[in-house]
């Protein structure tokens, strides 16, 4: 989809102000510092429609961005920052953990993990959470720039092995930093979220 319009909605505290219709909404998931906000101006080619930072736990919200009048954003605070920020026995805040049960608009999730880093038990939880809900999800590795070509085709081997995911899950290396990806995540995005009509439109857009 060729981005013409990116538009920040709302920062929600309380899901009352969760936009109210049917768009289909794109989840970025992952640890604090991943690189959920960045991947999101990335794929919308904007420098600063997120907002980024280099010390974690900058989300702190749940922010949705409206693309072209016809898909939502929703960028994630991370976890795994502050211990204080959990609640009992949820890898999320309160907040997450809501949208993810309630949020009747999500067709894709977006769960990111970073190339150097090992899954941590976190990642494992919210991995199997996914596996064991109903709910489309791809696994994109993010900043790839961070090491060699070499390296990153081992890491991510290691780190593929090392999640229980089904073999048909797809997989996406990613740089938002070098904009490493962004092409196959749009097509994934394009493939969970509009029917093949839709699809040529949105090529067209
Ligand atoms: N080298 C490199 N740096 C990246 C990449 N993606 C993000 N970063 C940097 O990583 C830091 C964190 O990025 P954010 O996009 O704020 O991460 P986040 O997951 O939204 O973090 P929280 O909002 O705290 O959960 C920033 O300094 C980014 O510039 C990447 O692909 N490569
Ligand atoms: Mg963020």
């Amino acid at each position: 989809m060729i981005v013409k319009d990116a538009k920040f909605v709302i920062s929600a505290a309380r899901p009352e102000q969760w936009p109210e219709d049917d768009l289909p909404e794109v989840v970025f998931s992952g640890k604090s510092n991943v690189g959920k906000s960045s991947l999101i101006n990335a794929l919308c080619n904007r420098k600063n429609l997120a907002y980024s930072g280099s010390s974690p736990g900058k989300t702190r919200l749940i922010n949705f961005y409206e693309i072209n009048d016809c898909i939502r954003m929703v960028d994630l605070p991370g976890y795994g920052f502050s211990k204080a920020s959990k609640q009992v026995s949820s890898v999320y805040s309160k907040l997450a953990e809501q949208y993810f049960k309630k949020r009747k608009n999500i067709r894709l999730i977006i769960q990111i993990l970073d190339i150097r880093h090992e899954p941590t038990e976190d990642d494992m939880q919210m991995i199997d959470f996914l596996n064991n809900s109903e709910l489309p999800f791809i696994l994109v590795i993010n900043k790839c720039d961070k090491l060699s070509k070499t390296q990153c085709i081992t890491k991510a081997g290691k780190i593929a092995n090392m999640l229980k995911i089904h073999p048909d899950t797809p997989f996406i290396l990613t740089s938002s930093l070098k904009k490493r990806g962004i092409d196959e995540i749009w097509h994934a995005i394009d493939f969970y979220c509009f029917d093949e009509t839709e699809q040529s439109e949105n090529l067209n857009k």
